[in-house]
């Protein structure tokens, strides 16, 4: 089994209700096993500052599926959760983003697949709740808990559990 972290994000309905859809339609599609799952964080919008504040939260699970197959498994649930990447604006408003962060030690450096996640050091809203689960995983040589007291991580916060 390949241990895999990914990053959930989304700023359109009712994210966190959909966070907790899509990680059980992760775990039925991808026959994953949710190994640990972070706190959701409202976090300020990065790249597109004009639009509404955003949820992220990051989720360690295990899995038989190849790289490829658990991303279009990934895509697959975005588009369940009403994602349209035909109608989106690069770094505009979206209902669920999916984005696989890192597979075991895998370094691929395709068109449609990067790993490790090549933007993951530069973005608060991933590094804290991946720090949360995985503080000490090395990734691309560094780690979550080192990378995230190198970014600025104002205007982010950790929301309470839902029940
Ligand atoms: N995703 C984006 C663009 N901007 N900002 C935050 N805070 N969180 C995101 O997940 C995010 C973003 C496009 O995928
Ligand atoms: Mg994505
Ligand atoms: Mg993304």
């Amino acid at each position: 089994m390949a241990s895999v972290l990914i990053a959930l994000g989304g700023n359109v309905g009712d994210v966190r209700q959909t966070f907790r859809k899509a990680i059980a339609n992760i775990c039925g599609m991808a026959q994953a096993v949710l190994v640990a799952r972070s706190s959701d964080y409202a976090t300020p919008p990065w790249g597109d500052e004009n639009q509404d504040r955003f949820v992220n939260a990051c989720i360690e699970i295990e899995t038989h599926l190849d790289p490829h197959a658990l991303l279009y498994t990934l895509h697959k649930i975005e588009t369940k959760f009403g994602r349209d990447r035909g109608r989106e604006t690069r770094w505009g408003p979206r209902t669920l983003d999916l984005d696989l962060i890192a597979y075991d030690d895998a370094v691929l450096n395709r068109p449609e697949l990067k790993l490790p996640h090549p933007r993951l050091f530069e973005r608060a809203f991933v590094l804290a709740p991946l720090a949360e689960i995985a503080p000490d995983r090395v990734i691309a040589g560094r780690t979550p808990a080192e990378a995230l007291a190198t970014v600025s991580t104002t205007g982010i916060e950790r929301l309470p559990d839902l029940d």
